[in-house]
């Protein structure tokens, strides 16, 4: 094996990547910890690269009619958000080879310890490991692989993703080691703001998610205004008015995750919302909440609704991402070819 080499991070223009799951209609989660932020990323004027990670979604079975819905609604989510398909690039996972076949050789690289740790893994499977696929145990390295085939240096992921890009910086660290090259960027997880891990809305404890079975749980991107209201009502919480400072809510998990919503919605720092709604009961910040909640999101919603008229222009826009993802990923994976040893001698 050949020695190990430092990596000199300047060596590697700031790249972002991140994708979203098209495994069910986009969260308010997804949104506060993903989307919005890959928006401030775009607007940075930073070179970014935003993908629904299709083959990601089919580690759990999915319906391919509704596949290809979800994908397409994602996309319009990603769009009607902010992101500029002609600043950002955006496609979907499947239509760039490059992913997968990166993933297979970082298959080779990431070992089964490293893998059996990964605690989404866990949470997923549940008592059922003997049974799920064998593609849900290795989604690290196909993440790894989706960030690395554009050597991005910077990923946007809400918190719950953060073990993830832990073991994207050891494969990436393995690789260059097993070879002796300083080829791959050690990437830097972006994890911040008030909102990078939004709870359910029945348990303070459980991340929203799409895919849990209760749809009260969580606020969906399609939700009308009258949805999210009654959602945000109906909402888990405790008797206490909410407190005089931020340490108070330290054993209030649901209330906690409200004001952290709140605060993410309205830009501002969970403190200021403490010190606006000190003593007010839940009858009061509820509707406050759920106003926020409808300003900022229906503009969205009603928007992505507009562009889900027309999915063959999705279609479009998908089709033309993955195009210039592919004139950047290509090149990439050819250089891992020849580094690993591969003989390349096809022409075309
Ligand atoms: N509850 C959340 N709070 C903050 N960020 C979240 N993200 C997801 N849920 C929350 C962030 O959204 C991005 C895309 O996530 P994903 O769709 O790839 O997968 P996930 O994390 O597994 O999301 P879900 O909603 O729970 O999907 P399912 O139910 O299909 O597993 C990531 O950046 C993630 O951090």
């Amino acid at each position: 094996m050949a020695e190990p080499v430092q990596t000199p991070q300047a060596a590697f223009p700031t790249r972002i990547f991140s994708g979203i799951q098209p495994s069910g209609g986009l969260t308010l989660g997804n949104y506060l910890g993903a989307l919005k932020r890959f928006v401030e990323k775009q607007e940075e004027g930073i070179e970014t690269i935003y993908c629904m990670v299709d083959m990601h979604a089919i580690t759990v079975w999915q319906d391919p009619v509704k596949l290809r819905q979800q994908t397409r609604e994602g996309a319009a989510a990603f769009i009607a958000a902010g992101i500029d398909p002609a600043r950002s690039i955006l496609f979907n996972q499947s239509q760039v080879s490059a992913h997968v076949e990166l993933g297979w050789i970082f298959n080779c690289i990431a070992r089964m310890g490293w893998m059996s740790r990964m605690t989404q893994f866990k949470d997923k499977a549940g008592k059922n490991s003997e049974n799920v696929s064998l593609g849900l145990f290795a989604y690290p390295s196909l993440m790894a692989a989706d960030i690395l085939a554009y050597k991005a240096t910077h990923v946007p992921v809400g918190d719950d993703q953060k073990q993830h890009l832990e073991l994207c910086r050891d494969i990436a660290i393995k690789f260059n080691n097993d070879y002796g090259v300083n080829f791959f960027p050690i990437v830097e997880p972006v994890i911040e703001g008030a909102a990078t891990r939004v709870m359910s809305l029945r348990d303070g404890t459980k991340k929203m998610s799409k895919s849990d079975p209760s749809d009260q749980s969580r606020i969906n991107l399609t939700d009308d205004a009258d949805t999210i209201a009654k959602k945000i009502r109906k909402a888990k919480t405790d008797p206490e008015p909410l407190p005089e400072t931020l340490d108070g809510l330290k054993d209030r998990p649901e209330a906690r995750n409200l004001v952290n919503i709140y605060a993410a919605l309205a830009g501002h720092t969970p403190e200021q919302v403490i010190r606006d709604y000190a003593g007010a009961q839940f009858g009061t910040f509820k509707p406050a909440l759920a106003d926020l909640a409808v300003e900022k999101l229906e503009p969205i919603t009603l928007e992505m609704n507009r562009l889900m008229q027309d999915p063959a222009e999705i279609d479009r826009i998908l089709g033309q991402g993955a195009d210039r993802a592919d004139a950047i990923a290509r090149p990439i994976v050819d250089q891992v070819y020849d580094i690993v040893g591969m003989v390349r001698s096809r022409r075309s």
